[in-house]
């Protein structure tokens, strides 16, 4: 691959809706697009995913610039680069800073896509045309407000529903949930709110027949997952606490978990969410792609990743109208049937929204390699 420069853009959006999660809501999202360009002046396009503030894990919009300009983009231009596979080892002197080193490698497996003159997906080992969708739909004031939410959902297709628990808003509100749709698919995601002192309470969720709960507990406590794990018979999903394919491995080896939400920014890339994904098939671990409210350039790498065969539950990615009045990729992402067709163009499969990109970008800056 012969690099030419780099383009970062700073994006605000605004999502439709306030999104709320047991760690705080979310409404406006800044983000970065980085715009790979080859010698021959074709593009590869990536999207980071680290909010504003903290709370998700340790990383923001500033630090991920940062580690871009200061640390990754450096080491990109190094020297020369014959696969994305090779961005892991190129970056792994940097600790840590996925979500900066997944937004950089992501435009690098666009790229390599496209001057392959194949779809994202097929680079990836992707099997499949379509993909099962579910939604993640944030606390709302009542249950009654989620059951309405969940009803205009399912009517939209959406094969599986998440809801976001907190203390003081969970089995009440799963029961209620329930009581109105004892069949639906169904799963809740806690974001660490809970401790182990909580088990006992949390146990009262293996009345309800879910999925899963996704990370009940600390993001650094994958010894207390396995505890609780032994306690209850609700199968734990981890999202906070796998930050590499390592994390993974000893999860799934002590028992923390049962089923694993993959989300590429988190663990930083592509290339090593193809390997917690064929480990996990190994061992026969379930896994579904998790989802950081992106915009459609970040959704199309989730729907490439999704393509691959141990991607057995619907995840999180939800159509681009779910999130955004406009989209930054045209077609924009739609959902039918609880399904999104897997575009077969090369590269990510979607056109850039130029006029949409031009619209929300708040800065830009260009970077020879
Ligand atoms: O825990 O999966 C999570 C949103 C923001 C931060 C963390 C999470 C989420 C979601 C929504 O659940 C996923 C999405 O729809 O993109
Ligand atoms: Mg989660």
């Amino acid at each position: 691959m012969d690099l030419d420069h780099i383009i970062l853009r700073k994006l605000k959006m605004t999502l439709r809706d306030p999104f709320t999660t047991s760690f705080g809501s979310f409404i406006d999202k800044e983000f970065f697009v980085i715009e790979l360009v080859n010698v021959s002046g074709i593009s590869g396009w990536g999207e980071s995913v680290a909010f504003s503030s903290p709370w998700y894990t340790e990383e923001t919009v500033q630090t991920t610039e940062h580690m871009m300009k200061d640390f990754l983009i450096p080491l990109l231009g190094q020297k020369p680069i014959h696969h994305p596979d090779e961005i892991l080892e190129r970056f792994a002197p940097i600790r840590r800073n996925n979500m900066a080193k997944a937004a950089i490698e992501g435009a690098v497996w666009d790229l390599y896509a496209r001057e392959h003159n194949q779809p994202l997906y097929k680079s990836l080992g992707g099997e499949k045309n379509k993909i099962d969708v579910g939604i993640s739909i944030g606390i709302q004031s009542s249950p009654d407000e989620l059951i309405k939410k969940i009803g205009a959902f399912l009517d939209q297709g959406y094969k599986r529903i998440k809801i976001k628990i907190k203390p003081g808003k969970d089995i009440d509100v799963v029961k209620a949930v329930r009581d109105h749709y004892p069949d639906v698919p169904l799963m809740v995601d806690a974001n660490s709110a809970y401790t182990l002192e909580d088990s006992q309470h949390l146990k009262q969720l293996d009345d309800y027949n879910l999925l899963m709960i996704e990370q009940p507990l600390s993001h650094d406590d994958m010894i207390d997952h396995a505890v609780l794990q032994k306690q209850i018979k609700t199968p734990i999903c981890l999202d906070e606490s796998i930050n590499s394919f390592e994390d993974a491995r000893k999860a799934i080896d002590i028992g923390a978990c049962k089923i694993i939400n993959i989300k590429i920014g988190r663990v930083g890339g592509l290339t090593v969410s193809k390997k917690i994904h064929d480990y996990c098939a190994k061992r026969a671990i379930p896994v579904w792609c998790g989802g950081m409210l992106e915009a459609g350039i970040g959704r199309a790498h989730n729907i490439a990743l999704t393509t691959l065969s141990q991607f057995t539950l619907p995840g999180d990615t939800a159509g681009s109208s779910r999130y955004w009045t406009q989209d930054i990729i045209t077609p924009e992402v739609t959902v039918k049937n609880g399904e999104i067709k897997v575009p077969e163009e090369p590269g990510i499969g979607y056109k850039i929204n130029w006029d949409a990109l031009e619209k929300f970008t708040v800065s830009e800056e260009k970077i020879k390699l």
